[in-house]
């Protein structure tokens, strides 16, 4: 049986609820996944929420709330924010569930039967935010307070000395080394990949603890063999990735988690870059996993800041995504579409880019409204008023020279799309889709149909034309379903294609519009707005 093709989000911190960057993550990986399901491959995507450790712990105090109570209502936002954007996950974990705890505590057990923990004191500087300890050597610069800073959020740390259990890091580094040196594409884009190859030139510190005493976080998995404390929450949230397809900590691996691990692609943030690429893999290689059982790919995109700072629940500077589609999409039938759309196009996946609902109003007014809506729109009111609601079938002649560009752009899409999508190129694919419609508005143009329209003997090429603005929309609609999976569908009855599916092979294919068919009622995509906030 073929590998189904595994994707995966982070696991969102439930502090807060999500704001652009979280939905960033979400969108592009629900954008692969159904990009391949539109290829008819088999595809799971994982997503779900991280909901122990003391910053969630703190959250819940300060809300007057159990965490318990706390984390089942925040999760709500999340749930509800994937429904309104339209991700289509496959699974959604939460790591106070049963079957994520358990699994959890076994794997632990197994780690520690295999003597791979050791049971001992460690000193650091500890940041609540990002959940993570620093050694002397990483830390950032000092705050006015004297307190050092963190150096991957610049917020204040805290001393911290306790005992725990720990997994070596060190033993593990030529390994690792070796690995990624090896497996190019185990780290994307570059410049993640190097920074990654560069924080290995430097000895890693040498263990990581895994656990956190009772005493100072109680909010989290107890350590089966060892009552005083519970499981750091990274270390506990890091698994979820295995424990979803059923590992339990077996050697080797059973057949059916093999049939979805290893993950496909781990989709990541760059802050979190050196949790995915150092810990897990680490973490994997301590539980006995083989070179060929190592994730095939992290990729760790790029940040919406505000101004210059990342945007971020623990800074406060969010923008949240239900205002952005409820109030400044406000009158969009496909607000949740155009969102998804200014997400994917607007900075290149993999670096950084602002937030401003000028950024958005210019996405939707030049590339949707006057381009993409307005093709669509002409087109079927043309084929109203010249071809009684129906696709006319091509004249005798068929396709002319002029018809040749647009035919032959339309045909290479597919390919154009499934390159960039290969290398997770969002706004290439969306670029090159954008590009055919550009294309097929100027053809509208030059053939001029209401010309043609004005002289009976030039019948045939008017249905040639119209033809041809048929089967290139029907090739746009096939290759936009995975960024617009509404607007898609909306096109696609538009143009009376009904219960036929969308397959992307036939995006490859120029004839695949039947002749004849009566096409739909077509309201405007994207009606045009007059802006009038500002950010
Ligand atoms: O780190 N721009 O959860 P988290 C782009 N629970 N993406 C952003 C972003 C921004 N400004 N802010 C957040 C955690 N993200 C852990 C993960 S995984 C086993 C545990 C996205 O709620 C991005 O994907 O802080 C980032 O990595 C993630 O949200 C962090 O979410």
């Amino acid at each position: 049986m073929a590998k189904t093709l595994y994707l995966t989000t982070p696991l969102y911190y439930v502090n807060a609820a999500p704001h652009i960057g979280h939905s960033y993550t979400e969108v592009a990986a629900d954008c692969l996944a159904r990009y391949h399901r539109l290829k008819g491959e088999p595809v799971f995507l994982l997503t779900g929420t991280d909901e122990h450790g003391q910053k969630i712990e703190q959250a819940a105090t300060a809300a007057g709330k159990t965490p318990q109570a706390f984390v089942d209502g925040v999760v709500q936002h999340f749930k509800t924010l994937w429904t309104t954007l339209n991700i289509r996950y496959d699974d959604f974990i939460r790591t106070t569930e049963p079957r994520h705890v358990e699994a959890v505590q076994q794997i632990l057990v197994k780690l520690r039967e295999a003597g791979s923990l050791e049971r001992s004191s460690y000193q650091g500087w500890y940041c609540t935010p990002d959940e993570t300890f620093w050694t002397e050597a990483e830390l950032g610069g000092t705050a006015t307070t004297g307190k050092p800073l963190c150096p991957s959020c610049q917020r204040p740390l805290d001393p911290v000395r306790e005992e725990g259990w720990h997994l070596p890091l060190r033993a593990h580094q030529d390994w690792l080394k070796q690995f990624i040196k090896t497996h190019p594409r185990f780290i994307r884009p570059e410049s993640r990949y190097n920074e990654l190859t560069s924080l290995l030139e430097q000895p890693l510190p040498e263990s990581l603890c895994i656990t956190r005493p009772r005493s100072r976080v109680k909010w989290g998995i107890p350590v089966p063999f060892d009552p005083e404390h519970v499981v750091y929450v990274w270390f506990d949230a890091l698994l979820n990735y295995i424990t979803v397809p059923g590992y339990r900590g077996e050697t080797p691996p059973s057949e059916a988690f093999c049939r979805l691990w290893p993950a496909d692609v781990h989709f990541i943030g760059k802050d979190i870059l050196r949790h995915h690429a150092l810990y897990w893999p680490i973490m994997l290689h301590a539980l006995g996993f083989s070179d060929e059982l190592m994730p095939t790919m992290i990729f760790a995109h790029g940040w919406w800041k505000i101004g210059e700072q990342k945007m971020s629940k623990s800074l406060g500077n969010i923008v949240n995504p239900t205002v952005v589609i409820n109030e400044v999409l406000k009158g969009q039938p496909y607000a949740a579409d155009v969102y998804r759309y200014f997400l994917l196009r607007e900075i290149p996946f993999g670096q950084d880019g602002n937030f401003s609902e000028d950024a958005i109003f210019t996405r939707l007014s030049a590339d949707l409204a006057n381009d993409l809506g307005n093709l669509v729109n002409r087109t079927l009111s043309m084929m109203e008023r010249y071809g009684a609601g129906k696709i006319p079938a091509a004249g005798p002649v068929g396709c002319a020279v002029e018809d040749e560009p647009l035919r032959q752009a339309a045909v290479d899409l597919a390919g154009r799309v499934s390159a960039a999508m290969d290398r997770m190129e969002f706004s290439v694919a969306l670029e090159a889709i954008m590009d055919v419609v550009s294309g097929a508005n100027r053809y509208i143009e030059t053939a001029a149909p209401w010309k043609l329209a004005k002289q009976p003997d030039l019948a045939p090429r008017l249905q040639t034309v119209l033809h041809a603005l048929a089967e290139v929309i029907r090739i746009v609609a096939i290759t936009l379903d995975p960024f617009m999976p509404s607007v898609a569908d909306a096109i696609w009855q538009q143009m009376g294609h009904g219960t036929t599916p969308r397959r992307f092979a036939d995006a490859a294919q120029w004839t695949g519009v039947k002749s004849g068919q009566a096409i739909g009622p077509h309201p405007v995509l994207f009606p045009r707005v007059e802006k009038t906030t500002s950010t």
